[in-house]
């Protein structure tokens, strides 16, 4: 048994100081005062916060993008993840066309085998839709992949006909999609546009200028009227600017339920990073959607302390530097994506608690409860209370650090937020009971089990 003395025991609904007694694998009582029995380890958590462990419903490990692979494969994501606090993942299997959707959580299965510090789920993507497709959704739910993930762009997108269907066959099921919105038809004509310019073509700004935070908000709009239709609640997925919120907010004046998620790179990075020089200081930056102003992020953090944003996830999809060269000549050929998985907790402690911007409670809801109910793991995960599963952080607010590539986790030679100085640190991490983590490194490795998730909880 270990006991957690003396700490802060956050929850959405207030946090309050108490002991919590891990029995197992699980919690088995949490009160204000327990005594060590005989052989109890005692943690000293005095000062501390303890949270529940946190869930990062949106991750990329081992996934191929433009001709290229993810640097972090499954057994240094989760590492990563386990060391900032991310007790669970959910990344995303893919069917590509002409694969069962069956095939490709089989192949995702595969991936996991790399060997995974925190547990994981899967999400399942639908890249086409038909009667075979919509036949496999209830074996996809018995499977564990119980919530689908859905493209407006790119080559894995579909169009506007097929969203509906597939809406319309999720609500039939119970269970909901996420959705990347954002306008490829706009999008590709720009880039178009700009790749047609010798000099803009070899401008990393031409990645955000292209991807304009309209792009986003019309497909949000239409994602939304499409959810509207098919009268099912929807996810949209990395919200990274107000006019997208905006659409949101004019969804759930019609009484539409909505969930939004977004990520800490939209919190506190913006798109003048676009802009640096050499090529190497700015193309690490680039992700889809794109970084937006300032002004966004402070909407967006507005809309977490407010309620309007329900989830934040890391949507992790790291590339080196080399990998982000190909696109050097060509802003269409950097790869898309950033590691976050480490710093995901910190951050939201530090930019967002420590600064006023939102309360504690409202950092364990958006990190742990809320994605806990609506990707179907509560009250297994993403609460502290007897008989959920003993995941648990354990965080130091006093004590800050600096984040750097030189110590994290992730195989990606650069972190997009080095330098920085974060005030509060995660001491411990415990998986299951397993003290999986500490100080920023994996004590224990490959503890991570897979999650069978359930049907998702609508609040
Ligand atoms: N955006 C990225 O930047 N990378 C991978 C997937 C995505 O949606
Ligand atoms: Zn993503």
């Amino acid at each position: 048994m270990i006991l957690i003395k003396n700490g802060t025991i956050v929850s959405p609904r207030g946090s309050r100081k108490a002991d919590l007694l891990i029995e197992g694998e699980k919690i088995k009582r949490i009160d204000e005062r327990i005594d060590p029995s005989e052989g109890c380890r005692v943690v000293d958590a005095s000062g501390k916060l303890v949270f529940p462990g946190f869930i990062d419903a949106h991750t990329h490990f081992d996934l191929h993008v433009a001709g290229t692979v993810t640097v972090d494969d499954f057994a240094s994501g989760t590492k990563a993840e386990a060391a900032g606090g991310t007790t669970t993942i959910v990344d995303f299997a893919t069917a590509y066309p002409g694969e069962t959707l069956n095939e490709g959580l089989d192949n995702w299965f595969e991936k996991a085998k790399a060997g995974c510090s925190c547990d994981y789920g899967f999400h399942q993507t639908i890249t086409e839709w038909n009667d075979t497709v919509s036949g496999q959704i209830p074996e996809m739910i018995e499977r564990g992949a119980s919530t689908f993930k859905i493209y407006m762009t790119y080559d894995t997108q579909i169009d506007d006909a097929a969203i509906l269907k597939v809406l319309q066959r999720l609500k039939e099921c119970g269970t909901t999609t996420g959705c990347h919105c954002e306008n490829s038809g706009m999008i590709d004509a720009l880039r178009e546009e700009y790749a047609a310019d010798s000099v803009k073509r070899r401008a990393v700004s031409s990645h955000y200028l292209t991807r304009p935070a309209a792009a986003e908000a019309e497909a949000i709009g239409r994602y939304c009227h499409l959810a509207q239709v098919a009268d099912e609640p929807v996810i949209d997925v990395h919200l990274t600017c107000e006019e997208g919120l905006e659409e949101i907010r004019a969804a759930r004046r019609r009484g539409q339920k909505v969930y939004a998620e977004t990520c800490p790179q939209y919190l506190v990075m913006d798109d003048s990073l676009y802009e640096r020089e050499p090529f190497e200081e700015a193309s690490r930056y680039v992700c889809a959607p794109p970084l937006r102003k300032k002004s966004d992020q402070e909407a967006l953090w507005n809309a977490i302390r407010d309620g309007e944003i329900q989830t934040v996830s890391t949507d992790h999809c790291s590339f080196t530097l080399k990998q982000k060269a190909l696109g050097r000549e060509d802003f269409r050929k950097i790869p898309g994506g950033m590691p976050g998985a480490q710093t995901r907790g910190e951050v939201l402690f530090s930019e967002g608690v420590a600064k006023g911007r939102i309360s504690l409670e409202k950092m364990c809801e958006v990190l742990s409860e809320n994605p806990a109910r609506l990707y179907g793991m509560f009250p297994k995960k993403g609460i502290l209370e007897a008989g959920s599963d003993a995941d648990i952080v354990i965080l130091d607010p006093s004590k800050s650090h600096t984040v750097s590539a030189k110590t994290h986790l992730s195989r990606c030679d650069y972190a997009p937020l080095e330098g920085m100085v974060l005030n509060g640190t995660i001491d411990e991490v415990y998986l299951r009971g397993t003290l999986v983590a500490r100080d920023g490194q994996v004590v224990c490795e490959n503890q991570g089990q897979y999650v069978r998730r359930g049907l998702p909880e609508y609040f």
